[in-house]
């Protein structure tokens, strides 16, 4: 029985490696110079899917990847049906936040009840964070460098992850709330743990093991 693994390329694929070596499972291939979406291992049962980070759940949720590894960020935006989320693999750690245009008064928007433009690739926390807060917010879905949305007038705020702030800074934003810390989970096809509960415990006992303190 194959065992096929759902990652993205980039911080998740490196800081994955680690706790691949201590299943024993060692990639054929590098997915950043390689083109191959389906790379091999050292067991000619295990391979490693190549996908878009936020297509992970949706891969394990229907069976063609058995275990995968998805930002917290990206599991509540799909909101995890069909998966097992059995271990917090403590990698590719940042954090959630709302950010604003140096020199916006964000904090008296709010105290006045102001309808605030949101840009975000993250709706779902997006919308639960102002409801929680009674704030009003328009939001405005983008699919990447939300950065931009306050500096074009898009949006007056946006919500997205913060590792360095380094990226903030470069475009005149700064963080004005924390909404939740992020990092990966290990997610696991609930059909594929019955099925293959031989094959997968040892990998979810060898990822344990192996979890970043
Ligand atoms: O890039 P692509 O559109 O394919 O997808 P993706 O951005 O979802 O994937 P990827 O590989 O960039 O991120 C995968 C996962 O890593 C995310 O789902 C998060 O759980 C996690 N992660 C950890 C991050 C970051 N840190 C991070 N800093 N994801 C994105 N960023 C981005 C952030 O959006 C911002 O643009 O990096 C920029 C900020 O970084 P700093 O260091 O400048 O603050
Ligand atoms: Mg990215």
């Amino acid at each position: 029985m194959t065992l096929t693994i759902a990652l993205s390329k980039g911080r998740i694929f490196e800081e994955t490696l680690p706790l691949l070596a201590a299943a024993g499972i060692v990639p054929a291939e590098d997915p950043e110079s390689s083109r191959k979406l389906i790379i091999g291992t050292n067991h000619a049962d295990v391979r490693l899917v190549i996908v878009r980070a936020s297509d992970v759940p949706t891969y394990v949720q229907y069976g063609a990847a058995d275990l995968g590894i998805a930002g917290r960020d990206v599991l509540i935006e799909h909101g995890g049906d069909g998966l097992y989320q059995p271990l917090d693999l403590n990698i590719a750690k940042c954090k959630m936040m709302v950010a604003v245009e140096n020199g916006f008064d964000y904090q008296n928007a709010v105290r006045q009840g102001a309808r605030l433009k949101v840009a975000t690739k993250y709706p779902k926390i997006a919308r639960e964070h102002f409801a929680a807060k009674g704030v009003h917010v328009d939001i405005i879905k983008l699919y990447g460098s939300m950065e931009l949305a306050p500096l074009v007038g898009l949006a007056d705020a946006i919500v997205d992850l913060v590792s360095t702030g380094g990226t903030l800074r470069a475009n005149n934003l700064v963080a004005v709330e924390h909404i939740i810390d992020i990092s990966s989970r290990l997610v696991v096809n609930q059909a594929a743990l019955k099925l293959k509960y031989d094959r997968i415990q040892p990998v979810l006992d060898a990822f344990a093991s192996a979890v970043p303190a």
